[in-house]
């Protein structure tokens, strides 16, 4: 069945007049790695296809391949000649209706991901639960179709492979994430221009944000589970971007041992995000429950109108935001 979608998904790139790319609401090395690559591929078929973000391109990122192909303005979408909307490493069936919504005539969708919460609201869904990456189910599509990668698009793709896998190192990697990162490499990957955009990107600031998140991890022995928090005040007073917190329930998942973990942080918008990591526990469902999504072992979900809250015994807790 993969094999077939991934000659249908080739089909359906080359027949199109006006595709449109679509990378993940939450943008990160792999949403955007998977995309560019493939914007690499169109490129080397003279089509040049944007890429839709909802959020600005990290600064970490903007060296990439294609990047300067991202946009992040929805007049991308007013195009009545819009046959065919390629979304990548993105599970929100809501946040592509929103978009497709806005294009005037019928397009066809892809739906590019390996979530296992992704709802396949595509007209094609190749979705790889298996998969360590999205970026891995894109290089199968060039395998799949006899293409070899450029280095620029092998570039992409190691970038989306070592980001889901926190430099091949947590559960999402299998013998598949080694199998193409050695695949890549032979491509030309450039490995030093991946650890750049992976790890050489914190501020000092940054830092000290993590560093108040660390000293207030609790721990649950009973449940072998730490959770830590961070307010606007935390991010906003030490001026770092949200785009430089990410990354921390990563750090503390790649060095803790405890089997489960949680980050909660407040959003600009009023509300409170949770991360989730876990080594034996499934937090895709507890995120399911809760309205987002994820994987069995890295999920998150948002916890709509609330706060975070230090009592006076020390301990942090979630508390309804009340007009004031
Ligand atoms: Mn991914």
């Amino acid at each position: 069945m993969e094999s077939y979608l991934h000659r249908q998904i080739h089909d359906l790139l080359l027949k199109a007049r006006e595709p449109v790319f679509v990378s993940d609401e939450r943008l990160d090395g792999d949403s955007l790695g998977a995309s560019l690559a493939l914007a690499d591929f169109m490129a080397s078929r003279e089509k040049i296809v944007p890429v839709y973000v909802a959020s600005v391109v990290p600064e970490q990122y903007r060296r990439l391949p294609r990047a300067h192909q991202c946009t992040t303005s929805l007049d991308v979408f007013n195009n009545p000649e819009i046959d065919l909307v390629v979304v990548f490493d993105c599970s929100d069936a809501e946040f592509v209706r929103s978009l497709v919504e806005r294009i005037p005539g019928n397009p066809r969708i892809v739906n590019i991901d390996h979530h296992t919460t992704n709802s396949r609201y595509g007209h094609v869904n190749q979705v790889v639960e298996e998969a360590p990456a999205t970026a891995a189910v894109i290089h199968q599509f060039f395998e799949e179709n006899q293409i070899i990668p450029s280095r620029d698009a092998a570039t992409c793709l190691l970038t989306g492979l070592c980001f889901d896998t926190t430099a091949f190192s947590n559960a999402a990697t299998n013998e598949r994430a080694l199998d193409v990162a050695s695949k890549l490499l032979l491509c030309g990957a450039r490995v030093q221009d991946v650890i750049h955009a992976m790890f050489h990107n914190r501020s000092v600031s940054a830092l000290r944000v993590w560093g108040a998140a660390l000293e207030r991890i609790e721990e649950d022995q009973a449940q072998n589970m730490i959770s830590t928090y961070l307010t606007r005040a935390d991010i906003e007073e030490n001026h770092v971007s949200d785009d430089e917190i990410d990354g921390l329930s990563n750090f503390l998942n790649l060095v803790t041992d405890v089997d489960t973990l949680r980050v909660f942080r407040e959003t600009a918008d009023g509300q409170v995000k949770v991360s989730m990591r876990s080594l034996t526990r499934d937090v895709s469902q507890i995120a399911k429950q809760n309205g987002g999504g994820g994987h069995k072992r890295a999920a998150g979900y948002v916890i709509p109108q609330s706060k975070l809250v230090c009592g006076k015994d020390g301990c942090w807790r979630v508390e309804a935001n009340t007009l004031e």
